[in-house]
């Protein structure tokens, strides 16, 4: 358990699902994410999604970062990440579900379309949460936004990452969920929040939570990583076949029936620290 989480952050957890802790991250941790990222950013082998096909900026999505960037395993498991988190979520067992790299580069980089995790998750359950986390310092404007809340309310289908160029709120899977609303083009209608970031500042967020990218300015930097970890209440939950699961974990299915605690090889235990990872270094 860590002493920067308190009680009000929990409580401000369960209610809005989002929680900004100042200088959360110490300078060391941000060094380490650097070097995983040049390793990623180098790294043939790592698939990195461009968000805009046909536009100029850079805006990288690269997934599961840790299974290929030592630097990014080492951060995982041994900085006071999944203590913040096991913290907050309440649960003493942590286990790692993914991690994201947004890397908007080279100046006007184009917005990360509204969403919530959830819809491309199939997980279900309270105990989770994702730690964003930016290299560069960002005006407000450019940082995270949110819907404080909107995990408690309406679950929505999640935007085709293939349609953004031309409609952010296509529907993914086109089936059971609501469409997206087009909380851009009615931003005075939504509470939406966000802070001007220094390095070591960090959101944390459930993954049920509206939210989108601030696009950068012209000159702008936003190298940024999202860690998703979950405890003890978190099960699988099918969704529609139609599509693959987000990040991509084949044979999921085939290991776990719904409802079942999310366990198996994709997913390492983190917290306790398992004794083959502390025998590496004890
Ligand atoms: O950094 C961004 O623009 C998007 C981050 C995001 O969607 C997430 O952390 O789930």
């Amino acid at each position: 358990m860590h002493s920067l989480i308190t009680e009000e952050m929990k409580d401000q957890y369960r209610e809005d699902g989002v929680v900004f802790l100042k200088q959360g991250l110490h300078a060391e941790w941000l060094m380490l994410i650097e070097q995983g990222l040049a390793r990623i950013l180098s790294d043939t082998g790592q698939t990195k999604f461009k968000f805009y096909e046909d536009r100029p900026d850079q805006f990288l999505e690269a997934v599961r970062n840790m299974e290929v960037a030592p630097e990014i395993a080492t951060l995982i498991y041994h900085s006071p990440i999944a203590d913040l988190i096991g913290a907050l979520i309440d649960s003493e067992n942590v286990w790692y579900y993914s991690d994201e790299f947004f890397i908007k580069d080279g100046g006007g980089a184009g917005r990360t379309p509204w969403h919530q995790d959830m819809p491309y998750f199939p997980i279900e359950g309270e105990q989770v949460a994702s730690i964003w986390i930016s290299l560069d310092p960002l005006r407000k404007e450019e940082c995270l936004e949110m819907v404080p809340g909107s995990h408690r309310q309406t679950r929505y289908d999640g935007f085709d990452p293939m349609a953004v160029s031309n409609d952010p709120t296509k529907p993914y899977y086109g089936k059971d969920l609501p469409p997206l609303p087009d909380i851009e083009a009615e931003r005075e209608k939504w509470n939406i929040v966000s802070w001007p970031i220094e390095p070591g500042d960090v959101i944390f967020l459930h993954p049920g939570v509206l939210h989108g990218g601030g696009p950068t300015g012209a000159n702008g930097r936003r190298r940024a990583i999202t860690i998703r970890l979950y405890g003890d209440d978190i099960v699988f939950a099918a969704r529609p076949s139609s599509k693959p699961y987000a990040p991509y974990t084949p044979g999921l299915s085939q290991m776990l029936k719904p409802g079942e605690p999310l366990r198996g090889p994709w997913y390492p235990r983190l917290r306790p620290l398992p004794q083959h990872i502390r025998d590496g270094y004890m």
